[in-house]
């Protein structure tokens, strides 16, 4: 495997990052995370636009153009022959000493991963997922706005061991007033009466690229697509739940806190939207190689 650092291609254990390195301190970096679905890299650019938010958010200046960025991201995946799989971009604040001050931070390091993809198990999507609540609040805006897809992902990550400890693989997050947020990794949708709600970005969600994506199929398929807030009531009464995420794609939810949501079955709209994203996929990003080379 070949890792992009820095403008060079190292090899898997010759790509290094330093003890005092802030990311690796404080975590104060940020990233991506990108598919990559037969040699398109899935809406790479709306991935870079996202990371030069985040990285606007916590002053942080990227060391490259967002041209070098993309160049660099295809670079990497053709050097590890990919067609499908998983890319990580991370952006760190580079090295500095050992006190919080980002100024004494002088260069940001840049790297890229570019992988296969070790994905959900088949059943999952065909009889849908579990999922619970749990204790561990989404982050109140106020004291970080989690749109920056930042590499302090501890919030999640409780979250995510609550959900195992309960024996699901993906739990349900709140904010403080118990408003329905997202999931550990994956943007959340309801579907009630044939209208999709999605709790709006303000709440403290991340703007899923594959919810933009999710939308977008939405509304052009004539449904009506609303971003507002709800509650577990709505969520426990709806008739359909699924979940969106770039490592998820889009994937049903059967079961919240133990309700049964709906039938107790994925639903023919979350099915129907599913089916219209795996259309997109492999046309709507970054050709990485040309069409005849591996078709
Ligand atoms: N919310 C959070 C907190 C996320 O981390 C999403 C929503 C979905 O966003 P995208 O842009 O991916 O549609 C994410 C993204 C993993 C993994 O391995 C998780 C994400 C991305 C890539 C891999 O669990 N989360």
């Amino acid at each position: 495997m070949k890792i992009w650092l820095d403008g060079k291609l190292f090899d898997k254990d010759e790509a290094k990052i330093s003890v005092f390195d802030h990311c690796v301190l404080y975590g104060d970096g940020i990233f991506e995370g990108i598919r990559v679905y037969e040699g398109c890299v899935f809406r790479l650019n709306q991935h870079l636009d996202r990371l030069w938010e985040s990285a606007k958010f916590i002053k942080l200046k990227i060391p490259m153009t967002m041209d070098e960025m993309r160049d660099a991201v295809v670079e990497t995946v053709r050097a590890n022959e990919i067609t499908d799989g998983y890319i990580r971009i991370v952006v760190t604040r580079g090295v500095g000493d050992l006190g919080l001050d980002p100024r004494l931070c002088p260069k940001a390091s840049a790297f890229i991963i570019a992988a296969n993809i070790k994905l959900y198990p088949k059943e999952d999507y065909e009889n849908g997922l579990e999922i619970i609540t749990v204790p561990t609040n989404r982050f109140n805006v106020a004291a970080w706005n989690a749109r920056v897809k930042s590499c302090n992902y501890l919030n999640n990550i409780m979250a995510k061991m609550e959900g195992h400890i309960a024996g699901v693989r993906e739990a349900l997050m709140l904010d403080h007033n118990g408003y329905v947020v997202e999931c550990t990794g994956d943007n959340i949708f309801i579907v009630k009466d044939g209208v999709i709600t999605t709790p709006p970005v303000y709440l403290g969600a991340l703007k899923g690229i594959t919810r933009d994506a999710i939308m977008e199929i939405a509304v052009r398929l004539g449904y009506t697509v609303k971003e507002e807030p709800f509650t577990r009531f709505e969520v426990f009464t709806a008739d359909e739940v699924f979940l969106t995420g770039t490592a998820a794609e889009a994937i049903p939810v059967v079961m919240v806190d133990k309700r049964e949501i709906g039938d107790g079955k994925p639903g023919s709209i979350t099915n129907r939207l599913i089916a219209e994203f795996h259309k997109i996929v492999s046309v709507d990003g970054e050709m990485v190689y040309e069409k005849a080379a591996h078709k």
